[in-house]
């Protein structure tokens, strides 16, 4: 048996959660088109013949001015110690620069014990010449393999998944054989709440957002919406309930049938700039 675990990390918005769950196979980890969708570890378990592959989803590495994106950026650093592999992803539509280089310089890895491979992620999205022009700047990492792949297209991911499978070691499995991530049920439930609110709103909303499932007494399920000003209630409520309503309607459909799923908006003052409310909530 083979098995390993491998970090993704990244600048925030360049796929890390999309590739995740392209390679996964299902989706573990939310995604959305803003930056800083993730803001916990995710694992996401992807199994094939005798080796797992544990993936290691992370925060989006930026420079944080809030308490969140204080405790995000640990939390992505910390995840990315001691694993196999180090997947350094860069969007290559917008193209390798700074950015990915100071998370390299922020992730601080053994290179006699983790392979560093950088990934090229959105390639659907440009054309071939520039994915090399891009890919051949990233090599200032000095990296131990490049991939030019696509989450969307899965265009690439081939190749990445048979390299990550001949380098990682043997081993026991670290999940059961039909597990595909680490996220509960009602972690989930608030996350997927997160994701339509991520959808369907704009500014900065989103980030002053947070959920968590207060009552799991199947089938009832309430989950809270904490924003961070009164003002914010209203826009989450939508008129008439409108952006409650279709949140709830998109979430029910993607858990298990027979879900009764209570939305209910609370606020906490500035939470996001509080590192014990930020704790509280369980980032
Ligand atoms: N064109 C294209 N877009 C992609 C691809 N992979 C991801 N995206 C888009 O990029 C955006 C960000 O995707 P995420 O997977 O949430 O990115 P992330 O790196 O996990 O972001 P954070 O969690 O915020 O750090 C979404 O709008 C995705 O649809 C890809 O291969 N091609
Ligand atoms: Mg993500």
């Amino acid at each position: 048996m083979r098995s390993g675990l491998v970090a993704v990390v990244g600048r925030p918005n360049v796929g890390k959660s999309s590739l995740v769950n392209a390679i996964v196979g299902k989706k573990v980890s939310i995604v959305s088109d803003k930056p800083q969708t993730t803001r916990r570890r995710i694992h996401g378990v992807a199994t094939r013949g005798d080796t797992q592959i544990v993936f290691v989803d992370t925060p989006g590495l930026h420079k944080p001015v809030t308490a969140l994106g204080q405790r995000v950026n640990a939390t992505a650093i910390a995840s990315a110690v001691d694993v196999d592999v180090l997947l350094l992803v860069f969007d290559a539509e917008s193209g390798f620069g700074k950015g990915d280089e100071w998370v390299a310089a922020n992730v601080s890895i053994d290179r006699s014990t983790t392979k560093l491979f950088v990934v090229a992620n959105k390639c659907d999205a440009v054309a071939p010449r520039r994915v090399l022009t891009e890919l051949s700047l990233s090599t200032v990492l000095d990296a131990d393999e490049y991939f030019p792949v696509s989450a969307h297209t899965r265009k690439g991911l081939g190749e990445l998944s048979e390299a990550l499978h001949g380098v990682l070691p043997e081993g026991p499995w670290y999940y059961p054989i039909d597990t595909t991530g680490d996220v509960s049920g009602q972690e989930w439930v608030a996350e997927l709440v997160r994701e339509e609110l991520l959808r369907l709103t704009r500014d900065e909303l989103p980030y002053s957002i947070a959920t968590r499932v207060t009552e799991w007494e199947w089938p009832r399920v309430r989950c809270e919406i904490i924003v961070e000003r009164e003002s914010q209630k209203g826009m989450v409520i939508g008129r008439g309930g409108s952006l409650l309503k279709e949140v709830g309607a998109t979430v029910r459909r993607q858990m298990d049938p027979g879900a009764y799923l209570e939305l209910r908006v609370v606020v906490d003052k500035d939470w996001q700039r509080k590192p014990g409310r930020v704790e509280r909530l369980g980032y």
